[in-house]
């Protein structure tokens, strides 16, 4: 088969070096999660020390996120889920999720995933069937929240890799912890 050779456009090399980042994240992300499994043995310790890891990764990834994105004080909880569905998961992962299911007081929904970049190539044996493959997400924005004063609880209720048709996660408002200004009124 012969090679193109000569110019290609800026946009080409570009596309193909990000495809290449793409793939090498996700496979990099699978032997982490084969070597957890092989350490820990208990998929449940594999999916705590998933989220875990994640969390550590939102407390510090939200410092970026926020000088990256320009996103300033969202007006309430809504409009932070349309922010990770829409401008987070775009910067992170590559691609957009939806926001659906909200409760009555605006508190609980979910962020729908129709295309996860994490799972590319990924089949889980039967071994592995109470394995939340992609904890570390939900731990990203657990962290990620608390470090803007939100304590959620994120749950995973649709996963496609246990045959559902999507990837659903369900984000809970805990608590708003107020921030303090800093400085007295006189
Ligand atoms: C605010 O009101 O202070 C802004 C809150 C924005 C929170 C955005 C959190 C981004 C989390 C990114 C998750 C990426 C997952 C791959």
């Amino acid at each position: 088969m012969s090679r193109s050779v000569g110019p290609r456009s800026g946009d080409a090399i570009f596309s193909s070096v990000e495809r290449v980042n793409a793939e090498l994240f996700t496979l990099t992300y699978g032997a982490i999660v084969r070597q957890l499994l092989t350490d820990l043995e208990e998929v449940d310790e594999v999916n705590k020390q998933l989220d875990q890891m994640g969390y550590n990764i939102g407390i510090r990834l939200i410092d970026e996120f926020l000088a990256k994105s320009n996103v300033t004080r969202c007006v309430d909880f809504k409009e932070t889920a349309e922010v990770i569905a829409k401008v987070g998961f775009k910067m992170f992962l590559g691609v957009t999720a939806s926001v659906t299911n909200w409760d009555a007081d605006g508190t609980c929904c979910s962020i729908i995933l129709e295309d996860n970049p994490l799972v590319d190539f990924v089949e889980l044996p039967d071994t592995c069937q109470g394995l939340y493959y992609c904890n570390i997400l939900s731990g990203v924005i657990r962290g990620a929240l608390e470090m803007v004063s939100m304590k959620t609880e994120v749950t995973w209720i649709r996963d496609m890799l246990r045959g559902d048709d999507v990837f659903e996660l369900q984000v809970k408002l805990l608590k708003q912890v107020p921030e303090e200004y800093p400085y007295k009124d006189d």
